[in-house]
């Protein structure tokens, strides 16, 4: 009995306390559930075989994953808390709570910028949850004259359930209100950039100032024509926003208002140099198609893809600032706390790494880094496409390892060549002349062929789309006659050779330190 009436009473205080916290959220701009700070830190000590286990098991809904797993611990230990609190222990079972609240500030503490705003969820959370276990559990009251013993107070029976049914739809109300309350502080990112104007628009709205698009140089991105193959099934040579692979480390999406985002440029260079999203709307912009990929993309997966930036380059922006002897490594973090290094090189070499706003020709989603990114051609995203960026230091590369150097991965992160298929799906009939298609990228080097074997025979020079640089994939597609081979299973492989007519490499290497290595290869059935 008081077995039940203890679970129950946990988990109404631990969700009390909760929904209380999801209101403060919802009130102070910035602030989280303690469950996103603790999850962060999580994810920011977990080892890296963990990390890669829990990708491989529940792939980009690892975030969801760690979540709920949060939330099942502390419910449990809210759990826990009930019992000892109707068994009589109710100071352990304070105690208890309280070391719960201090972990999640301790956990703010950890994150960048801990604001008082941002410990208030923890700390009213908590409060809460120590009410309905005050409330609802049985306490001590005046000594009884005939035992000596205090008298047991607190609700009997009937005012349990009451309560536990008044604090249970409390919960459920004030939580859903911080939640709608919580969207207000999601950016907005529903205008339209210079040069983006539909017919008749002529004036870009800039945070509070106006930025007149036919003021600004744009130096648009090379006609596209010829880059799409038309064929089933091949992705497409530009991906839309909202199919864009996402990665990143952020357990939510950071909201950052255009208005107040700044930033800030500083270390080796002679003058240190801030910017505002005004200062580079005005600026001089390129647009350009750009292939992003992932260093932890395995042969023939989908963490890349390719889009149409519109930003300012870096280099004129380094040059004001005047780049001091020594400085080898741009290291960028955002406003979580990320960090990425760069080498110098690839940003002043003249290839347009940039800062982007622009995505697709639309302001950049929340997720794809908002209001502004990284994009540097020919490097992994890990260490040069920061999202949500501050911050931008220049560093010896001895004086600074990056966010994920120290978990195992390498400092210098060239994209390498690679081909995929897309195209017949691997375990698939074929029959008749099937195309075989898909994508290849040599970011920054380009693709020079791209040539596929079946069966390990020749390798067959397979038409390519045409692309407007080095930088992006390129479609490709080879007409397969399955009345060229007898009738069963046969393995496809495919290869890309980059701009230097160096072929991709055969010998198969894992995504780390320095991302996957192999041909791609699919199995059909002919008939
Ligand atoms: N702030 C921040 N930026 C980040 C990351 C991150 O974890 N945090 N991940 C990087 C990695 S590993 C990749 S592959 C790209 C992915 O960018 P996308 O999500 O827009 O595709 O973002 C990069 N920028
Ligand atoms: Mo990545």
């Amino acid at each position: 009995m008081s077995l039940w009436r203890g679970l129950g009473l946990g988990l109404l205080a631990t969700a009390a306390g909760l929904a209380v916290a999801e209101l403060i959220v919802g009130l102070i701009r910035g602030s989280s559930s303690p469950v996103v700070p603790v999850g962060q830190e999580f994810i920011d000590i977990t080892p890296k075989w963990l990390k890669d286990w829990a990708i491989e098991q529940f792939g980009t809904n690892d975030k969801a994953v760690l979540v709920a797993g949060a939330l099942i611990v502390v419910l449990g230990l809210g759990a826990i808390i009930g019992v000892l609190a109707v068994r009589g222990e109710r100071a352990f079972a304070y105690a208890l709570t309280g070391a719960v609240g201090v972990m999640g500030a301790w956990a703010v503490w950890l994150r960048p910028e801990p604001t008082l705003g941002k410990f208030m969820p923890t700390i009213v959370g908590t409060a809460v949850s120590l009410g309905v276990l005050w409330w609802l559990s049985p306490r001590p009251g005046p000594v009884d004259d005939d035992t000596g013993r205090p008298v047991v107070m607190g609700p009997d029976r009937r005012q349990f359930m009451m309560g536990a049914v008044t604090i249970g739809s409390a919960a459920a109300v004030t939580g859903g209100i911080g939640r709608v309350l919580q969207q207000r502080f999601e950016v907005d990112t529903d205008f339209v950039l210079p040069g983006q104007a539909s017919a008749g628009t002529s004036a870009t709205e800039a945070g509070d100032v106006l930025v007149d698009a036919a003021d600004v140089v744009i130096d648009r991105a090379p006609s596209i024509a010829g880059a799409e193959l038309g064929v089933d099934g091949i992705e497409s040579f530009v991906v839309p926003n909202d199919d864009f692979y996402r990665i990143d480390t952020a357990l939510v999406v950071p909201q950052v208002a255009r208005d107040t985002w700044k930033l800030s440029i500083s270390g080796l260079v002679d003058n240190e140099v801030e910017l505002t999203y005004a200062d580079l709307l005005e600026r001089d912009q390129v647009e350009r198609h750009i292939t992003l990929s992932c260093v932890s993309n395995p042969v023939g997966g989908d963490l890349v893809g390719n889009a149409l930036w519109q930003g300012v380059l870096l280099k004129p922006i380094l040059e004001e600032a005047g780049l001091q002897e020594g400085a080898e490594q741009l290291v960028s973090r955002s406003i979580d706390g990320w960090t990425c290094g760069s080498p110098i090189e690839a940003i002043m070499d003249g290839r347009d790494a940039m800062l982007a706003f622009g995505m697709n020709g639309k302001p950049l989603p929340a997720q794809h880094g908002f209001p502004v990114r990284i994009v540097v051609p020919g490097l992994f995203g890990y260490v040069s496409a920061t999202k949500w960026v501050t911050d931008i230091r220049l560093t010896r590369w001895e004086d600074f390892d990056a966010y994920w150097i120290p978990r195992g991965w390498s400092k210098l992160g060239p994209v390498k060549t690679m081909a995929r298929i897309d195209t017949p799906r691997s375990g698939r009939d074929a029959s008749g002349v099937v195309p075989i298609g898909g994508v290849a990228w040599a970011v920054h080097r380009g693709v020079s062929g791209v040539q596929i074997r079946v069966d390990d025979g020749e390798w067959l020079d397979a038409e390519m789309g045409t692309v407007p640089s080095a930088d992006t994939w390129v479609q490709w597609v080879y007409d397969w006659d399955t009345s060229t081979v007898a009738a069963g299973r046969h393995a496809i492989e495919v290869r890309a050779i980059d701009g230097d007519g160096e072929p991709q490499p055969m010998e198969p290497k894992a995504v780390a330190p320095d991302g996957a290595q192999g041909y791609h290869r699919i199995v059909v059935e002919t008939s």
